[in-house]
């Protein structure tokens, strides 16, 4: 196996604390997206999408998105679990991912695609372009906002996001809490449930994969 990565990229960072927390090791191939490698035919070979990261296995067969990467590690190495234990465990861990995916880190991306020079016309990933829109900074600001807030009341009744576990979620999350710290938003203001949970998964070996 070989893993596409970059190592300031918010998703990678998910497989690195992934594969720390499972304490495996395998080979990594830079991908620089500030050079935007991303898009060169050799890159694109590996992943028409044109992001990372990419999970290469043996038998050449490609994996893009972070879920289906780190479930993949998770059927090869069961323990620790990280994606819950029991149909309801599973679920929930899948549920939160989710909701984390859908709603967090795509307005944290609103803000900083929209804003930031270095995205100019590349407000998605992938081989089209597309212009910045400057109304969206101030709405994704707005969503990346009320989606902390949801994480506030999920935590204030949880210690970990998918339930009394750390999880595939909380990695998710982890991720996207300092993806907004980008854009000047800090998820733990004046929410103590997050910034309660913010130290505690802070404090793991993993999070500096
Ligand atoms: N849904 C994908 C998202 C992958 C993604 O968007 N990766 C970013 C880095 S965090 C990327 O490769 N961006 C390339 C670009 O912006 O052109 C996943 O779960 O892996």
């Amino acid at each position: 196996m070989r893993l596409f990565d970059f190592s300031r990229a918010p998703n990678p960072r998910r497989v690195r604390m992934f594969l720390a927390e499972k304490g495996m090791e395998i080979p990594r191939v830079p991908v620089n997206l500030y050079r935007m490698e991303q898009l060169s035919p050799e890159f694109l070979a590996i992943n028409p999408g044109g992001t990372v990261p990419v999970l290469e296995l043996d038998d050449g067969t490609r994996l893009t998105e972070c879920l289906a990467i780190c479930h993949y590690l998770e059927s090869v190495q069961p323990e620790p679990r990280l994606f819950g234990q029991g149909a309801k465990g599973e679920a929930l861990v899948l549920m939160w991912n989710n909701i984390v995916e859908a709603e967090g880190i795509p307005s944290a991306a609103e803000v900083l695609r929209n804003l930031s020079p270095g995205f100019r016309d590349r407000v998605f990933p992938g081989t089209v372009d597309y212009p910045q829109l400057p109304a969206l900074v101030q709405r994704g600001a707005i969503r990346t906002q009320q989606f902390f807030d949801r994480m506030q009341a999920r935590l204030a009744e949880s210690p970990f996001l998918a339930g009394e576990a750390f999880s595939f979620a909380d990695i998710t999350l982890l991720a996207t809490v300092d993806f907004a710290k980008w854009v000047e938003i800090d998820a733990t203001h004046d929410r103590p449930a997050v910034a309660r949970w913010y130290a505690s998964v802070k404090s793991r070996p993993s999070v500096g994969a």
